[in-house]
Formats: C-alpha cells, structure tokens, sequence
C-alpha cells in the first residue's frame, strides 16, 4: 500500500490530528454496520428503535436490540484498526479521537483521550432519577429492567435520533476539528448529523482531511484524499509508515 507523499508529509509535520471514526472501525471484529449488506438498518427500523419515542411505546423491544447489541459486543475483541489509532495517540502529542461508535472497543484498544458522540452502550440510567445502572444483567432479561431506587424505566446511556450529543464531547470534538493539521474520517459514511460536519469544520479550518473507507463516501467529494481499503489494514500500514525513516533521511 503506498500512501500518497503529501499524506505522510502532512501527518509527519501535524502537532494536532483529529480521526473521527464509524461502525466500519468495528467491522472487521465482527460488528456489523448500520448501512452495510449486513447492516442493523437492514433488519430493524431505525425509527422504532433508536429514538426515546419508540422507547416509551415498546421499552422491552428496545431493550431486547441492545441486550442483542451488547451481548454481541462482548463477544468480539479489538481489530488492527482500533490498536493502530491507539499507537497513533502515543506518538502523536496532540491527538483527539472521536467516534459515533457505542461499542467500547476503543477503550478496550488502549485508545485513552476518546470523545464517544453517541454515548456508550455498556452505561444506562433511569429516565426519571437519572441514576446511572452500570451492572445490569442482560442476559436474563425478558422485561425492560427498573430503576431500583424511584421504579423508573432504565434506558441504555446512548444517544437516539431527535436527541441532543453530549454537550461536552461535542465540544472537545468541535475544538480538536478546527486546530487539527490532519483529520481522518474512518469507517464513517459520513451521513449522521452533526458528527459528519466536524470534518467540514476540518476543511474551512485548512485541515488535510482523508477518508478511509473500502468505499468512497459523501465527504470524499470535499476531501483531499480517499484511501479505499479496510482500516484494519490500512491504519497499521499508516502507522507503519510513519514510523519508516523517510528518505534519504539517515
Ligand atoms: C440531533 C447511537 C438535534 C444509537 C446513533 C442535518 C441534516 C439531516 C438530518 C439531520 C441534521 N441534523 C440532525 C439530523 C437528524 C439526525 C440525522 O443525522 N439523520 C440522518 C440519518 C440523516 N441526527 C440526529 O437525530 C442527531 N441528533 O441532531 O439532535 C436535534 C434535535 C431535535 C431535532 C433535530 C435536531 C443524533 C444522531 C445520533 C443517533 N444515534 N447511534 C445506537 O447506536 O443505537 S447514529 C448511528 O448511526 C451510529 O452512531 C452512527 O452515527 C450512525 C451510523 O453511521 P456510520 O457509523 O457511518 O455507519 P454506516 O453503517 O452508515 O457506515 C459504515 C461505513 O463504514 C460505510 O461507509 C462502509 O463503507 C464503511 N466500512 C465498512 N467496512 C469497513 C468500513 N470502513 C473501514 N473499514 C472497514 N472494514
Ligand atoms: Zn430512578
């Protein structure tokens, strides 16, 4: 794989990188995509479940995807994509990772500084008193679980359709997209708002932005490059690059 000059250059000379990656990140440990041939949006309707209404009408339905969703999870493990980003943060002095991903698998990569736009699958809270469940057992659950304390209906700590990011995430995210040299858009068909303006923020910023997709998305139409290939195997070679002495250069 030959990565183009002027992307090692500009990613050698960055003192700021921003990636923001999507469900293809997690693809290859066995996750499936949301609009992917085998994409969760294939066999269940985002509208009747990824959104507080649909909740409040079937909690048990809901519950019943994530618990699926979660368990799911569990079973898979990091892929080279994840660890290849977690090895860019150590190298890199001012490096932000942000992702729409709910599945934890970067935290369980090693990736340290992560800003999760649509919250984390693996955290839930009662709706009524907002305290927050962390050892729910899913695997008997046949009725939505309850808030021990108020009786409340607990719902999994990730953001639907119509609900706002968390401010702070979105923030941090925001603040890296507009001062980062290099901004990497993974995994992402980039059509989820407003995660998939950060990398327009990266342009205006004079960012070099790449995508990294085995496909070309709606941002490559903006970007100055995309790379086609898995990140499972292109984010190792990248780094893998990166680490080669350039050159010429003893
Ligand atoms: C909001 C958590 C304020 C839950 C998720 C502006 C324009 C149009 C619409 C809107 C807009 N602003 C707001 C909206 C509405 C909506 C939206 O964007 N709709 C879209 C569908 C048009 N946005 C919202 O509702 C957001 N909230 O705006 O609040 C507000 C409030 C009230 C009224 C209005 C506004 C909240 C959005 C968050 C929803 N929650 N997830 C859960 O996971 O259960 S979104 C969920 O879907 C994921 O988190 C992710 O964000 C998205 C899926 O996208 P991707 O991750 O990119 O995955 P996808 O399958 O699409 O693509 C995978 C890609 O990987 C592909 O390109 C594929 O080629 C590639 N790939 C495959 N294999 C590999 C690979 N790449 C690399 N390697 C591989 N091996
Ligand atoms: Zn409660």
């Amino acid at each position: 794989m030959k990565f183009s000059d002027t992307l090692i250059a500009r990613l050698r000379q960055a003192s700021s990188v921003c990636v923001l990656t999507g469900a293809g990140i997690s693809a290859e440990s066995g996750v499936p995509t949301f609009r992917g041939e085998d994409g969760l949006w294939k066999k269940f309707k985002p509208e009747e479940l990824a959104n507080f209404d649909a909740f409040i009408r079937n909690p048990d339905l809901v519950w019943e995807w994530y618990a699926y969703r979660r368990r799911l999870i569990h079973e898979v493990k990091p892929n080279p994509g994840h660890y290849a980003l977690a090895e860019l943060e150590q190298r890199l002095r001012d490096f932000t990772l942000v992702t729409q991903n709910v599945d934890n698998l970067h935290r369980r990569a090693g990736s340290r500084r992560i800003f999760e736009l649509h919250g984390n699958i693996e955290r839930s809270y009662c709706i009524e008193c907002r305290t927050f469940v962390s050892d729910l057992k899913l695997d008997e659950l046949k009725t939505a679980p309850r808030c021990e304390k108020c009786g409340g209906l607990i719902r999994p700590d990730v953001v639907w359709f119509g609900e706002l990011l968390p401010a702070d995430a979105f923030a941090e995210a925001e603040s890296a997209s507009t001062r980062c040299d290099v901004f990497l858009s993974v995994g992402t068909s980039a059509v989820v708002y407003p995660a998939a303006s950060l990398a327009y923020m990266a342009l205006e910023h004079g960012a070099y932005v790449v995508v990294i997709n085995p496909e070309r998305t709606d941002l490559s139409f903006h970007a100055q490059e995309t790379v086609l290939g898995k990140a499972g195997e292109i984010l190792p070679m990248l780094v893998h690059a990166l680490q080669k002495q350039p050159e010429g250069e003893l």
